[in-house]
């Protein structure tokens, strides 16, 4: 029996007059995969309910931050005891350092943090600091890598080995990603390229040390070692955008995970653990050069709120306190991949997928998918067909070919088994 979505259709209708597109982030309308948004009015545990009753299994936790799952007591228990205190007040509050301590403890190459409301705000942050820091102008980004929506960072893709950005958004004026070089991404010899090209010139590489963005795309064996050489060799500044790893792949983030040190770390969705939280930090030889210490300038009116930084801590607190997390995400993580993988092959269906930890994407391409221009070739519309037959089935995939899906503590046995079993009766219909 199909789904009912008249509310969220009302929803929506009424949105739209109101919200550019009816959303206020344009994934979450869907255009990706077709069919209507949805709009959802509860979460508890690993599932989220729909205006219209329906209910699923959610593997976007919005966008990576619910690695708790919905509703987790430990967070709502501190978000409303924070806030029978107050809301805001604009200057300094003691939660601010407890969650800077917390923070600065999972990474070791860390001595100073600043809290900022956005992984957009992080990462435009940290990009100038390394350009105060190093006083050059050009940096390197990677295409099918994502860091938020600061202009510099809008450049089109496929722009080719180390010519300059060209603007992927109205409203970027050229000269704003001029600086920007677009490299593919698990290339070193494109970025020995650029480094010669631009030696002694480039402020920071900043990278996804696992590409959430382009679907779930690890390093090749020895990139991020490779990355770590070179820009060292060169002196500019290694940027981790950890705002999707960070807490989510280990305790320590991707960094951990490699076994790589980068210069400065930006950080967002679980430090916040569900509310507003953005984050940069790295050594104080770097950060003290952060406003009002430094030259840099840097600010925000919610920045450290005792809200976001209460849900913060207590989520942060949890996964310190429980580390063997990680390893039975990585399990349940792993029996979903592979359940639905085999159900594809089984029915003839052409999937490949990539998984690190507690974040996966099933890419509809024969693969590997090792970069932009291969996850470029996937059959976006056959992705979008599995995503409304799975949606049917009351299963909650990201809303596009190329983001990531994550697993959370809140995931059961059951909701794996009833992912599988709907892969395997969507598959079906696809050859009815
Ligand atoms: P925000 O400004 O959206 O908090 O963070 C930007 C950002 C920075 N770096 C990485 C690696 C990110 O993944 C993001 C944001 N991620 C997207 C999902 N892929 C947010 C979802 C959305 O745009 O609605």
């Amino acid at each position: 029996m199909a789904r009912k979505t008249d509310q969220s259709r009302k929803l929506q209708k009424r949105a739209e007059q109101l919200i550019p597109g009816g959303v206020n982030s344009p994934v979450r309308a869907f255009r990706a995969v077709g069919g209507e948004p949805l709009y959802i009015v509860r979460g508890q545990g690993s599932h989220i309910w729909d205006a219209d009753g329906n209910e699923y299994v959610d593997y976007v936790g919005s966008w990576g931050p619910l690695i708790l799952g919905h509703a987790a007591p430990t967070v709502v228990e501190a978000v409303t005891s924070a806030a029978r205190n107050g809301t805001s007040f604009g200057a300094s509050t003691p939660a601010e350092a407890d969650l800077a301590e917390l923070v600065i403890s999972a990474f070791p190459h860390m001595q100073k943090i600043r809290f900022v409301s956005s992984g957009t705000e992080a990462v435009m942050s940290a990009i100038r600091l390394a350009r105060a820091y190093t006083k050059r102008k050009y940096i390197v980004k990677f295409e099918g890598c994502y860091h938020g929506h600061a202009d510099a960072l809008l450049v089109k893709a496929g722009s080719g080995v180390a010519t300059l950005g060209i603007p992927g958004s109205a409203g970027v004026p050229e000269e704003f990603t001029r600086f920007t070089l677009a490299l593919p991404f698990n290339d070193t010899d494109a970025l020995e390229h650029a480094f010669k090209k631009f030696r002694h010139q480039i402020a920071c590489v900043i990278v996804e040390p696992v590409v959430g963005n382009m679907g779930c795309v690890p390093p090749a064996r020895g990139y991020l070692e490779a990355l770590r050489a070179i820009t060292s060799r060169d002196k500019a500044i290694l940027i981790f955008d950890e705002v999707m790893t960070g807490f989510r792949l280990a305790f320590g983030g991707a960094q951990e995970l490699y076994a790589i040190q980068p210069d400065l770390t930006t950080m967002g969705k679980i430090i916040g653990g569900g509310l507003p939280v953005g984050a940069y930090g790295g050594a104080s030889e770097i950060m003290d050069l952060v406003s009002p210490l430094g030259p840099m300038y840097q600010a925000g009116t919610l920045s450290g709120n005792p809200l976001a930084m209460a849900a913060g801590y207590a989520t942060l607190r949890y996964l310190r306190e429980h580390k063997d997390l990680y390893s039975k995400l990585d399990r349940l993580t792993a029996e979903i991949v592979a359940g639905v993988s085999v159900a594809a092959k089984d029915a003839g269906i052409t999937m490949c997928h990539n998984r690190v930890g507690s974040m996966f994407t099933w890419f509809f391409t024969p693969g590997p998918v090792t970069d932009w221009t291969s996850a470029a070739k996937c059959d976006s519309e056959a992705f979008g067909r599995f995503f409304r037959a799975m949606l049917e089935s009351g299963i909650y995939l990201p809303p596009s070919q190329f983001e990531a899906a994550f697993v959370g503590a809140a995931h059961t046995e059951s909701d794996v088994q009833q992912t599988i079993a709907a892969a395997k009766q969507v598959f079906a219909w696809a050859h009815a």
